[in-house]
């Protein structure tokens, strides 16, 4: 079996890391350029999120082309020499691959429109006269129909996200021999691994129903995505005993889970889920304001460790391009901006699985509160906006809500030093640095001993080092919803993690353990009875 718990992912938006040409956009020379600093923090893999060919309706997730780089990024070659000078450093570079769906200007998509037979069969194209009855009631996640009426078809076809993002039907076997291709393509090229982009869709049922929940039951964990999966590993990176993969599932099951990561199923190395990342969603709807349920994450956590323990395989993470900033979000950065930063990677680093960091969270980069319409660059935050207001919400409230909630807030660039443009680049950026780049960035915390980054160091060598870390086994301790505790043990070793999730001290009662030395705390000290607002703590037990 792959020993993964000792492996830390750097999640790298491109766009927004650093830009090597200056043209307002980042670049792959750009992370070329900052392998030394991805390095020193200790990461063994980057994924990259999409660079390939793309109009970039939802950026880069709507790919023209799998095997081709867009301009915009660079070239081939630029891949080729992040490759080998990633490798130098022992660092290996993983695709993110879109799989369920590929972009309206891909030749194939193209091709369909002229009506050539062979590609409309690589879409859910259904034949209709009615242009105003879609096949059925289900929505797309980005808002209006899933359904979009194509002239050229004399029907419908099938969008689960933008209708610039037609979903592929891996029915045709067709069409899974061309995903197939791409990923050896992209593996004799030295990539190590892939995130696969909301996998657990890529199923669909054979006949389109409506249903209460517009679709979504129908569509998520459909059994053939087991089929699907087992398929493309024997055939691409399951012959590669160093591979990584990653699906992402944003609302899935533990027992699917498992499936999808038990080794002997031969399937992934491990899941996203989002479970944990709904619990500030008002009746589940996104688009409305509510505080974190503190409890309900804490369950979450509990059901979906102990669920997966033995079992399968969890990535874990709190950040990533389409979450606002986890600090921001349920730690209290205005207050307590270095304690919540360093209280999440605590958590991250010290549960069971892979850990993964997203760009930026290694300083504590923050929501950049945008306070109005025009700084919003996302398809997803642009849809709601507009939604809200057919639906007369106040401007205001909108904007409150968009600043809480968009994607966009943790795709501001990378924060590297206090220069005009957080010297992310000397040409105005795609979209705004935030306003706190002068008190946040990377030249300001590399060579401070105390500064989040190298919180992030400890905890990544820790992690590393400490085998109850990376392999023990873990087991909850009751305590009150503002504290979470959990044991890691292994052959009769172990260790205690102590966690505070709010703005104010609470009580721990720890008679029952007897503590030996501290590994990590965020704070100076440390008093048994109490923990400090947000404060986190590994402890070795005797
Ligand atoms: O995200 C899928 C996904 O679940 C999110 O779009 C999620 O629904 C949304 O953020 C919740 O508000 C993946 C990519 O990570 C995302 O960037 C893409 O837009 C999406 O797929 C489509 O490819």
């Amino acid at each position: 079996m792959k020993k993964l718990g000792n492996k830390v992912v750097y999640e790298l938006y491109p766009s927004s890391f650093y830009d090597s040409n200056n043209d307002g956009y980042g670049d792959i020379k750009g992370i070329v350029e900052k392998l030394d600093y991805l390095q020193l923090l200790g990461v063994d893999y980057i994924w990259i999120t999409p660079v390939f060919k793309s109009p970039k309706n939802d950026n880069g997730y709507d790919v023209a082309n799998y095997c081709e780089i867009d301009p915009i990024f660079g070239s081939m070659e630029d891949v080729d020499l992040l490759i080998s000078e990633a490798k130098k450093r022992n660092i290996g570079i993983m695709l993110d691959m879109v799989f369920n769906h590929v972009s309206s200007e891909s030749q194939w998509f193209q091709e369909a429109l002229k009506g050539n037979k062979k590609y409309q069969d690589y879409f859910y194209i259904v034949k209709s006269d009615d242009k105003n009855s879609p096949p059925s009631n289900w929505v797309s996640k980005f808002g209006g129909s899933a359904w979009q009426y194509q002239e050229e078809f004399n029907g419908y076809y099938l969008h689960l996200f933008d209708k610039t993002q037609v979903d592929l039907k891996w029915k045709n076997k067709k069409v899974r021999k061309e995903l197939i291709k791409v990923l050896n393509f992209w593996l004799k090229k030295g990539i190590c691994g892939f995130r696969f982009d909301v996998v657990n869709l890529i199923g669909k049922p054979n006949e389109f129903k409506d249903s209460k929940d517009f679709g979504k039951h129908l569509y998520t964990d459909h059994p053939d995505v087991h089929e699907y999966l087992k398929l493309i590993n024997k055939k691409s990176f399951g012959k590669y005993d160093t591979s990584i993969t990653v699906g992402e599932m944003s609302s899935t099951t533990i027992d699917n889970c498992i499936k999808y990561t038990n080794p002997n199923e031969k399937e992934l190395d491990m899941v996203f889920n989002f479970h944990h990342l709904k619990v500030d969603y008002k009746n589940g709807n996104k688009w409305e304001n509510k505080p974190w349920d503190k409890k309900e994450f804490k369950q979450l956590i509990k059901d979906w460790q102990l669920g997966l323990q033995n079992k399968g395989w969890n990535a874990i993470f709190l950040n990533n391009h389409d979450q606002p900033r986890v600090n921001s979000r349920y730690g209290d950065v205005s207050k307590y901006w270095f304690e919540s930063s360093t209280l999440f990677a605590t958590l991250v680093f010290t549960l069971q699985g892979t850990p993964f960091i997203y760009q930026g969270e290694e300083i504590g980069m923050t929501n950049p509160y945008f306070k109005t319409i025009g700084e919003y660059r996302d398809v997803e935050s642009i849809n709601a906006y507009n939604e809200l207001k057919q639906k007369n919400k106040k401007e205001k409230d909108i904007l409150e809500i968009l600043s809480v909630k968009s994607r966009d807030n943790s795709r501001t660039p990378v924060q590297w030093d206090d220069s005009r443009y957080a010297g992310f680049s000397k040409s105005k950026p795609w979209i705004d640095v935030s306003s706190n780049y002068k008190q946040i960035n990377v030249k300001k915390q590399i060579y401070d001993e105390n500064s989040v980054f190298n919180f992030y160091r400890k905890l990544i060598s820790l992690r590393k080092s400490n085998e109850l870390l990376y392999d023990g086994n873990i087991e909850f301790i009751d305590s009150d919803e503002n504290t979470l505790m959990f044991k890691r043990s292994l052959n009769n070793k172990s260790l205690l993690v102590l966690l505070s999730l709010v703005n104010k001290p609470s009580k721990v009662n720890l008679s029952k353990f007897k503590l030996k030395d501290i590994l990590i705390n965020n704070y100076k000290d440390f008093d048994k009875k109490t923990l400090k607002p947000y404060q986190s703590l590994v402890i070795e037990l005797e």
